[in-house]
């Protein structure tokens, strides 16, 4: 064979298969869609997860959360790191997990979330992506203690709200991960890192209803029984319609690690004002944001076909 055909063959089957490194924090068992965002990670298969930590309140709840979650699905493999705890509010999922026990768990799991993330992104070979859906308290903390992962990480996260509220409505709303801890989101935005966020403009509107929710409700899969057996137990569930999903803001985000086909991408300089919100400002940093949608319908199909036919590892 020809040397330089060769070589080029290698070449594309390299980077076939690295797939990219994705650090989630996530303040799953808080909303629901970290849950829905955390399997249509690992069941679409196009990213290699490699730590997820817990962000916000009990951590620690959140720990054994994922861990059930992980044990189900097959993927021990992955490390957990409990991440800083701010309080002891029970978690929204705690019936899933009450008669759980982390005594026969065999994956590994960090005390220290926040420096596991540290001395991953260190170590990695390549940039890491840092996927957040939570408020920004992890990283805030990371990025204070090791200024330099900004260096080998960048960051996309749903978070902010740029034109579009909450429920598609017009106007700039307080989005919950900035204002939760809008001192953390500014020292996000002020390390030297790329910043994409998913803002309220895209990912407050993505609902599955009808033939597309009951094909998750009705599915065998291990992944699609996890969301759905954690949405039935849910807290706020009574507050959704019974054959309709609750708004999966974060989906968006753990999509956006391996893929923006499906969202217009559009660099704004952002500040983030007293209350939390995010607004251009010529003297902002800048954002990438995911502002308008192109294509829903793939996104969505993406999310259904990760639950329903989720890839092997
Ligand atoms: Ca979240």
């Amino acid at each position: 064979m020809n040397k330089h055909l060769f070589l080029l063959l290698c070449l594309l089957s390299c980077s076939a298969m690295s797939l990219p490194q994705v650090i989630l924090d996530t303040d799953i068992g808080d909303d629901i869609d970290d849950t829905w965002a955390l399997m249509h990670l690992l069941g679409a298969g196009k990213v290699d997860l490699k730590l997820i930590v817990t962000a916000c309140d009990d951590t620690e709840a959140k720990v054994k959360l994922v861990a059930r979650m992980l044990e189900i699905v097959g993927r021990t493999d992955i490390p957990i790191g409990k991440g800083v705890k701010t309080s002891n509010k029970e978690i929204n999922q705690l019936s899933w997990i009450e008669k759980y026990s982390l005594d026969a768990y065999k994956g590994k799991i960090h005390e220290d979330g926040v420096q596991t993330m540290i001395e991953m992104i260190r170590n990695a070979k390549e940039p890491i992506i840092l996927c957040v859906i939570g408020p920004m308290m992890n990283i805030a903390k990371a990025v204070e203690i090791a200024p330099d992962i900004a260096q080998k990480a960048r960051v996309v996260s749903m978070a902010g709200s740029v034109y579009i509220g909450y429920g598609g409505k017009e106007g700039r709303d307080c989005e919950y991960n900035v204002c939760r801890d809008a001192e953390s989101a500014r020292k996000v935005f002020s390390a030297p890192w790329e910043i994409t966020i998913i803002p309220l403009d895209t990912c407050g509107t993505i609902i599955l209803k009808g033939d597309k929710y009951r094909k998750i409700a009705e599915s065998q899969s291990p992944f699609a029984k996890v969301v759905i057996d954690n949405y039935n137990i849910w807290t706020n569930r009574k507050h959704y319609p019974k054959d309709e999903s609750s708004v999966l803001y974060d989906t968006l985000a753990g999509y956006c690690t391996w893929s923006e086909d499906v969202v217009e991408i559009k660099t704004l300089n952002l500040s983030i004002d007293k209350d939390g919100k995010t607004y251009p400002d010529e003297n902002g940093r800048p954002v990438r944001c995911a502002l308008t949608w192109k294509d829903r319908e793939q996104f969505e199909n993406s999310l259904i076909e990760a639950l329903i036919n989720p890839v092997k590892p």
